[in-house]
């Protein structure tokens, strides 16, 4: 394995002559300790992480007590080292003289702090106890077998179902259906609450929720503040949205208009993208005749036309892309992922793709992280810092691309749409408002957020959990359960990262703003066209603005990574420009009709 030293040359240039030398600088003597601790702590982490990811995506890709086992030694064997007392110390003394080291020094500092909080060995039966606890919950949501009248049935068919069927009885059954693994996995949920809360705090956190905030450098309250204001700002255009679509459902299936919208109404389980619901703007029956294997190759063309090299010949061979065969009794995670394996060329995906729109914009999305991944594997960065800017960064790669590949002129491009196709603007803008953004927002800095900080943060007691998220649900999202939720379900816990992923989903809220900004400086600058009529294909001056973001992994701040990017701070102000042809047009549709559930 190949680790880079920190690099410690100034290059000066010396212009008299000429010529460009290059001079060591002296470094201190804490950095240089810094630099020998940095050394060891990079190797073990790479090492370790890729024979943890290893027979990790073995477990997620075959769900069996053997790789189980494998998955959970290999987990506390990562742990071993990651959260060793002897690197903490060291890590933590080290930052009493941050003055005297550099930033880069500083950060893979933070970073291993971060790291070792995920399980830390200054208590080793809570570890071990914590990766016990996470192997079986995996294993549990990775092998559920929904029911549908008796008879096994996919996601990939649920959601199929909820796509297409017109019979509210039918959809009401599909998505309770769907909740079914809800109670199954609520017992290991609330085991690993508090052994997730009790790791963070081992290390002085405040609780799980407020460890994953700290890769933001903020606090929680900061954060939910954060998003709280994004949707303040985007209420307005959300209620009109919300509106404009349950008159919409309710002519669809011959109802009186609600007040807020029944969950099983909705396409999405979760209520979380309302697809769909545009005729002029749906392009599902354009990818009949495609194959799984068109959409993963197509979203890689998006990315070697911006200029990116093609993907390492091992993700060929090595990922794990269609549905399992019907017959085959493999269990496999059905969420999309992507994996940096070895935090080098080994790069993964999981997802059992099928030809719809659903599928290409979801493996758009996946080679975002993939091609996140590749960017910044380069000896200057790190294997500590081989991250996003934040986990929001890596989500906003993909939700971007997705964002792009959505656009008309690049769906005639690809042979979606054909070349004499006729857009209904006003279609696509609510279709892209509706199933990509707006929605989604509410939500996931909404009700996903808030849910979640307070299981983490404020400790609420398991009994108020499906009260508390269905809240969340009817307050902020506008949406309703067909019939009430006891306590019974878990219905927060059908949600693959409330249980493999805690406290991170308010990164997708992240990454739906960052999206729009970087949308509409590339649209702007870049291409000079109308963010919402725009096509980056094969366009390597787009390709280049979004590398150079990339690249850098975790070695700088967000903030200024954005900064730098876009001269923009964090802001809805591009997302709200973008939809803003759409608020009177809906307005005009809402006219005399009540806005809002309240
Ligand atoms: O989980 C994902 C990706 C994997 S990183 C498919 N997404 C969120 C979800 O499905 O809930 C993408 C956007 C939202
Ligand atoms: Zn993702």
């Amino acid at each position: 394995m190949h680790h880079p030293l920190l690099s410690l040359k100034k290059t000066i240039p010396l212009l008299a002559a000429g010529v460009v030398l290059t001079a060591m600088a002296a470094p201190s003597p804490v950095q240089e300790r810094a630099d020998r601790f940095l050394a060891l702590a990079n190797a073990g982490y790479q090492g370790l992480y890729r024979v943890n990811n290893e027979a990790q995506w073995l477990a997620v890709t075959d769900v069996t007590p053997v790789h189980d086992a494998a998955a959970e030694t290999a987990a506390k064997a990562a742990a071993a080292f990651n959260g060793n007392p002897a690197l903490i110390s060291e890590a933590r003394e080290l930052l009493t003289h941050r003055a005297e080291l550099s930033e880069l020094t500083v950060r893979q500092l933070n970073q291993l702090l971060l790291n070792a909080a995920e399980g830390p060995m200054t208590n080793p039966s809570l570890v071990a106890a914590r990766v016990e606890a996470e192997t079986k919950q995996a294993s549990i949501l990775n092998s559920f077998e929904f029911k549908l009248d008796g008879k096994p049935i996919t996601a990939n068919d649920i959601d199929n179902k909820l796509d297409s069927s017109t019979n509210l009885d039918e959809r009401r059954k599909v998505w309770e259906a769907s909740k079914e693994s809800g109670p199954a996995l609520k017992p290991g949920l609330v085991k690993l609450r508090d052994l997730r809360n009790k790791c963070a705090s081992e290390l002085g956190h405040h609780d799980y929720f407020a460890l994953q905030v700290a890769a933001y450098g903020m606090k929680t309250e900061e954060l939910v503040k954060l998003h709280d204001d994004f949707l303040t700002q985007l209420r307005p255009l959300y209620l009109q949205l919300h509106t404009w679509t349950k008159y919409k459902l309710a002519e669809k299936y011959h109802q009186p208009v609600p007040k807020r919208i029944p969950a099983h109404w909705i396409n999405n389980r979760w209520s979380q993208e309302w697809g769909g619901l545009v005729d002029a703007a749906n392009i599902d029956d354009r990818f009949k005749g495609k194959t799984a294997e068109w959409i993963i190759k197509t979203a890689e063309q998006f990315y070697t036309g911006l200029g990116f090299g093609p993907l390492p010949a091992s993700f060929w061979t090595k990922s794990d892309l269609y549905p399992v065969k019907p017959g085959d009794p493999r269990k496999k995670n059905t969420h999309a992922s992507c994996w940096h394996i070895d935090l080098e060329n080994d790069i993964r995906s999981l997802q059992s793709i099928e030809p719809n729109s659903r599928w290409f914009y979801t493996a758009h999305h996946e080679l975002g992280h993939g091609y996140y991944f590749m960017a910044y594997t380069r000896p200057e960065v790190p294997p500590l810092l081989r991250t996003g800017a934040n986990p929001g960064y890596h989500e906003g790669m993909g939700e971007l691309i997705s964002l792009a590949s959505s656009q008309v002129p690049y769906l005639q491009s690809r042979g979606v749409l054909p070349a004499d196709f006729k857009a209904d603007s006003t279609a696509f803008l609510l279709n892209d408002a509706l199933a990509q953004s707006l929605p989604f927002m509410f939500w996931a800095s909404g009700t996903m957020t808030h849910w979640e900080a307070d299981v983490y943060a404020k400790d609420l007691p398991p009994d108020q959990w499906n009260a508390r998220w269905w809240q969340y649900v009817r307050d902020l999202q506008g949406v309703e359960p067909p019939a009430p939720r006891s306590e019974e379900w878990c219905d927060a816990a059908t949600k693959t990262h409330i249980n493999d992923n805690p406290c991170y989903y308010h990164s997708y809220a992240f990454a739906t703003v960052l999206k729009f900004q970087l949308h509409d400086y590339i649209a702007r600058n870049i291409l000079h066209q109308p963010p919402q009529t725009c096509n980056y294909a094969d366009n390597k001056e787009v390709g280049a603005f979004l590398k150079k973001i990339m690249e850098k992994g975790g070695t700088q701040d967000w903030r200024k990574v954005l900064k730098d990017a876009t001269g923009e701070d964090l802001s809805t102000r591009a997302m709200v420009e973008y939809f803003k042809p759409l608020q009177s047009w809906l307005e005009a549709q809402n006219k005399g009709r009540q806005i809002g559930w309240d």
